[in-house]
């Protein structure tokens, strides 16, 4: 007992020797090149709570790990469809909408979407689409369809997204078919597509996709449209277009999982990556598109008016935001694995 209160005694005075208070912290896991890191400071100086950041590649990725439910994250950012076998698996915590007043900033097309009707559990990060990044100096025609692709003239020079939703998507979409298709027959065709693709492929990569690009080791690539926007900015050789047959427009969001055990924290970060000067200094940084309406309008103009990030309504029109296949993950994880350990 009187060890105990040694001890005790001895960690008091080493916190006052720190300064006070051991600090409180949270633990942040979102996608990797995905923050402006300032962002994170301005919220450790405001609230005096230490962010702990981890990031993940794919919402797969991110899936397995808040399955395993061996992890201390606090805020998670997983993409539309993540959220619904999320909410499926009752894996995420009601947000309390009294501590995120910044709900409301949100523009309207963006809450109340079918993977969260009321918004219950998610508070939009940013949005985008998937298209094809190109070189203007290495590829001499007019890019439109994702068949390009599949031309063997730009063998070896042809980087995929290491991503089974977003590959296989393309694939499917090249085919003419819906990029939710639950038909198995068209599944297995789109694996065939993309094997058959495979010897033209210089490399599925994820983050270094963008390096790749700017460095000019590629001539097309597919990839998200906030990366795109950074690439363009770094080399403009490149172009953005998003094929005639159309593609993913997808939503990332801001939930809590289950196992947290800093939900108010939880609530203060959500509720400040919302906030509009916050969201604008994030999106302008990052490249990628704001939910926030009073953010966008914060941009630089040549920002919000690129139609890389901030695309025409007629452009939207001709996309499809992910469902969740629940009853056929397994089929997208044994075609994921053909593909990729195929040679
Ligand atoms: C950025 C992460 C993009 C998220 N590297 C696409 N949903």
């Amino acid at each position: 007992m009187k060890k105990i209160l040694i001890i005790s005694l001895l960690i008091s005075l080493f916190l006052v020797g720190c300064g006070g208070e051991a600090k409180e912290s949270i633990n942040v896991y979102n996608w990797g090149d995905y923050i402006d890191r300032e962002v994170l400071e301005l919220f450790e100086e405001e609230y005096g709570i230490e962010v702990k950041y981890d990031t993940f590649a794919t919402n797969e990725d991110l899936y397995v790990k808040i399955k395993q439910g061996s992890n201390n994250y606090d805020v998670i950012f997983p993409s539309d469809y993540m959220i619904e076998r999320m909410l499926r698996e009752d894996l995420l915590r009601t947000i309390d909408k009294n501590n995120i007043i910044n709900l409301e900033k949100i523009d309207e097309e963006f809450i109340n979407l079918d993977f969260d009707l009321n918004n219950e559990y998610s508070v939009p990060y940013m949005w985008g689409t998937v298209g094809i990044i190109y070189n203007t100096t290495m590829v001499d025609e007019e890019v439109n369809s994702w068949d390009i692709l599949w031309d063997e003239k730009y063998e070896g020079q042809i980087l995929m997204l290491d991503s089974q939703r977003d590959t296989i998507a393309v694939a499917l979409k090249k085919l003419g078919h819906s990029m939710n298709t639950r038909n198995i027959e068209e599944l297995e065709e789109a694996k065939e597509e993309l094997i058959k693709q495979k010897p033209l492929v210089y490399a599925y990569l994820g983050d270094n996709i963008k390096s790749a690009m700017v460095n000019e080791e590629g001539a097309i690539a597919v990839v998200w449209s906030g990366d795109a926007v950074v690439m363009i900015d770094e080399n403009p050789n490149l172009n953005y277009v998003i094929p005639d047959e159309g593609s993913n427009l997808w939503f990332d969001s801001m939930v809590i999982p289950k196992t947290t055990t800093n939900k108010d924290n939880a609530e203060k970060f959500i509720n400040f990556m919302t906030r509009p000067d916050i969201s604008a200094k994030n999106a302008e940084y990052i490249g990628y598109s704001s939910p926030v309406g009073e953010a966008v309008r914060l941009l630089d103009e040549r920002v919000r008016d690129n139609p890389v990030a901030y695309p025409s309504s007629e452009i939207i029109r001709n996309t499809e935001v992910f469902k969740d296949p629940y009853d056929i993950i397994e089929t997208y994880d044994r075609i994921w694995t053909e593909i990729t350990s195929h040679n």
